[in-house]
């Protein structure tokens, strides 16, 4: 079980909560970005990784590909080594008290809070309707993480703002109510942070544009097709495979990182394996490698797994009945906190 009491050495563990969206096909961002790293975690922390549906339909969605696509993260994220035994991995939606927290978060939350977050900024841009859920989002993705009164939040720096809302959040509800969650802290790989896209190594990585030819490496890509989007990655006109800060050499300096994470090696470790590298060709083919080997298995195992829904389904339910065992208490906490919780007459009066 994946909760504090499991055991007097776990009292002193620290809670770890982060959270991926079904909203399209996982690429090489989401896994060198968050998922490897999850996988990692889990070997020393009390973990919770969720399913993030209600994230996912603050912009439209299609159910049938919704619910598609929400199997296939759950088949993907275990797939990539996470392990029920040793993390709680549930769908955000099956567990109620998200929704419910979001709601009451909303009340203590000022709107300018949510109106200066960059995402909401980027993402309502040039948009004719924009629900008051994207609007929102921060705020249920607030409540996700202080439910469990988590510690730490594994994210990318794309994410690095929201969660240093939810600190705000966490902070402004206590100094209201007296003490009641703990103020997460975020924590952001230091390579693998930002993925680049292929085809365009200014904008990171991303499943909205995974549609674009070159543009991501999918979870799933077979070898012929990982090796093909490598060989077309954007570079420069020159020929030194080193790590740098200079936009001009971006494309060198993400296919360097994607490597360094794939294998665990330092820089220099890095910039020595290819410095008898016959140019960028070289560079590009030697990376693809790496990323075929990593992901080969991966993909294997999430075949198997896909293929089972009724098992697949049956591990879902298990993380939901966790994951309430922990979320459920603490929103009890916070009504009573508010005055929200008179006791429910039996019989229900
Ligand atoms: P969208 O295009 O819908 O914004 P996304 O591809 O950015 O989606 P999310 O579901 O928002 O993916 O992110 C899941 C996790 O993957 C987050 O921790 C996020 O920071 C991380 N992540 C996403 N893209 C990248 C990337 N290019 N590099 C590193 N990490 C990434
Ligand atoms: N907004 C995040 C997903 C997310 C999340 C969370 C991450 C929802 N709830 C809680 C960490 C903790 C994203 O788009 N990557």
């Amino acid at each position: 079980m994946q909760t504090r009491e499991m055991s007097a050495a776990a009292v002193e563990e620290k809670r770890v909560f982060s959270g991926i969206q079904p909203s399209g096909e996982l690429h090489l961002g989401n896994y060198l970005g968050a998922i490897k790293g999850w996988v990692e975690r889990q070997r020393e922390k009390v973990n919770f990784f969720c399913i993030v549906d209600l994230h996912a339909i603050t912009v439209p969605q299609d159910p049938e590909s919704l619910r598609r696509r929400t199997r296939s993260v759950a088949a993907m994220l275990l797939a990539a080594g996470l392990d029920p035994d040793r993390c709680t991995l549930f769908i955000q939606s099956h567990v109620s008290a998200h929704a419910e927290g979001c709601w009451l978060l909303n009340c203590v939350t000022p709107i300018g809070w949510l109106e200066r977050m960059t995402q909401f900024k980027d993402k309502s841009a040039g948009q004719e309707r924009v629900s008051t859920g994207l609007l929102g989002y921060p705020v249920l993705m607030a409540a996700d993480i202080i439910l469990y009164d988590a510690d730490e939040v594994p994210v990318g720096v794309d994410q690095k703002q929201h969660v240093e809302l939810a600190r705000d959040i966490a902070a402004r509800f206590n100094r209201l109510y007296g003490e009641t969650f703990v103020v997460p802290e975020p924590v952001i790989p230091e390579v693998g942070a930002r993925v680049m896209g292929l085809n365009d190594p200014a904008v990171k990585m991303s499943k909205t544009h995974s549609d674009v030819r070159g543009h991501a490496v999918g979870m799933l890509d077979d070898p012929k097709e990982i090796e093909r989007s490598f060989k077309r990655a954007v570079t420069d006109s020159g020929n030194e495979i080193a790590f740098s800060n200079d936009p001009g050499k971006a494309g060198v300096n993400n296919l360097l990182g994607i490597y360094k994470v794939v294998t665990g090696r330092s820089k220099d470790e890095v910039e020595r394996d290819f410095e008898n590298a016959r140019g960028y060709g070289d560079l590009k083919s030697r990376v693809a490698e790496v990323v075929i080997e990593e992901l080969r298995p991966v993909r294997e195992r999430y075949r198997r797994l896909i293929g089972d829904v009724a098992e697949l389904d049956a591990l879902m339910a298990v993380g939901a009945e966790r994951a309430e065992d922990v979320s459920g208490p603490k929103l009890r906490e916070v009504k009573d906190r508010i005055g929200l919780a008179l006791p429910r007459m039996a019989g229900g009066g």
